[in-house]
């Protein structure tokens, strides 16, 4: 990475910047110049690179220091630098730790110790596979809409209803699940289960490609059995868990992008500094100056909302859903942005496949959906603005 001066702001720690330096040496060494090449078997190679993490202990990063983590509560700031030195190297990678993250991430903040100890150190080791399952057909952006129930059966909950678009499907060892148990209408009657992937009725119903290839499936439930100790908190609470779990996780989402940002920037200068025409380089066109200065600007204007959310969440703060909500943003947005810049600078080379720009487009574009489109980030830091005007 060209600029590492951010690791010196003060929202950081020592143990972060060794951290970042232990992480970027990793993804070095085993993504070298090829994280970013096609892959042939994406759930092979979403397995391989779980287990590689579990044995290097950055997993551990996933999970409280009691189930095997290394901080004693998830440590926004470490997630942050997890997925940003992952996204610069190979996008697979990060997809595959912050799934560890996210997928487990409702039992870590709100599951009781039984259920902690029964999923968390498989997922700091790397041997168990989380996924994260809130999205619906009708229920996207619009989660009270969720439609899945889990009702009363005596000695747990039946499961039925559909999933959509949820990473790692089929390969998951077990889901957090979002269902309407019905204490009351909309947001406030739903509540968050544990699904053992093995459990009877669960039916991978579709496996979804899309244009940066990832496990991703539309899975179906049929009468599921949730035994009783698998619901996470209160029942009808699930709405308020889905939506804190997703404030820790939505800045991580920022940091992704910061980092295939950060990448495009490198791969651009690169570029515009031996690239020759018109008797000069590149760099030395002021037009394409502009250009770099830009994504420059953006690039740091991302990192400090970033890794103002993730200190202010580490540093005691209940909730930071509108910080979270600028950051993932403004970031995705902004890497968007500078990558189609450095495709630009790559005329026809940024529109080959194999080539790292093209690869950089490809994986951006779902940064600004997941974790809450952009749209519903504006609807987050609007409603939060006018309920403070008073
Ligand atoms: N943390 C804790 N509680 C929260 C919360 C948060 N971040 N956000 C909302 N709540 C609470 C509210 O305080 C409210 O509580 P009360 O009923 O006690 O007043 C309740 O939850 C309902 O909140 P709200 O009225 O804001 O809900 P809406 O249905 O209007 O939905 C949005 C709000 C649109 C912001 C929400 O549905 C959302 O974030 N959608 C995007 C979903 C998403 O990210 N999908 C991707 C899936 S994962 S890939």
């Amino acid at each position: 990475m060209a600029d590492a001066s951010y690791l010196n702001w003060p929202f950081l720690e020592d143990s972060h910047r060794d951290l970042a330096k232990r992480v970027n040496t990793w993804a070095k060494t085993q993504f070298g110049d090829h994280g970013f090449a096609e892959h042939e078997d994406v759930d092979a190679d979403c397995g391989a690179i779980r287990h590689q993490l579990g044995q290097a202990g950055l997993t551990r990063y996933c999970v409280p220091a009691a189930q095997g983590g290394v901080t004693e509560t998830l440590d926004v700031r470490s997630l942050c630098l997890m997925r940003e030195h992952l996204a610069y190297r190979c996008g697979l990678a990060d997809f595959v730790f912050a799934m560890q993250g996210l997928g487990s991430g409702a039992i870590s903040l709100f599951g009781n110790d039984v259920q902690k100890q029964a999923w968390l150190p498989g997922v700091a080791s790397g041997e168990l596979c989380a996924a994260f399952a809130l999205t619906e057909p009708e229920a996207g952006s619009d989660v009270a809409a969720i439609a899945t129930t889990a009702t009363p059966d005596g000695n747990g909950w039946r499961l039925n209803g559909e999933k959509t678009f949820i990473s790692n499907g089929g390969i998951a060892d077990f889901y957090v699940v979002f269902a309407r148990t019905g204490e009351a209408g909309g947001a406030r009657g739903l509540s968050a289960f544990i699904l053992d992937a093995k459990t009877p009725g669960l039916k991978i119903a579709e496996r979804i490609d899309t244009i940066a290839p990832h496990p991703l499936a539309r899975l179906v439930f049929e009468d599921c059995h949730l035994p009783a100790g698998s619901l996470i908190g209160a029942s009808g609470s699930g709405f308020k868990i889905a939506m804190a779990t997703l404030d820790v996780f939505r800045s991580t989402v920022g940091a992704a992008s910061l980092g295939f940002a950060r990448r495009a920037l490198d791969e651009a200068t690169g570029r515009a500094t031996t690239r020759k025409l018109f008797g000069a380089t590149l760099a030395d066109q002021q037009g394409v100056q502009t250009q770099l200065a830009e994504m420059a600007l953006d690039i740091d204007a991302s990192a400090l909302l970033i890794y103002r959310a993730a200190w202010t969440k580490d540093t005691g703060a209940p909730r930071i859903t509108r910080e979270a909500a600028m950051a993932k943003l403004y970031a995705t947005e902004a890497a968007q942005k500078a990558i189609d810049t450095a495709v630009q600078l790559f005329g026809g080379l940024g529109v080959t496949k194999g080539s790292v720009p093209e690869a950089l487009y490809r994986e951006i574009r779902a940064l600004r959906i997941y974790e809450g489109a952009s749209e519903v980030q504006k609807l987050v830091i609007a409603r939060q603005h006018l309920s403070e005007w008073k």
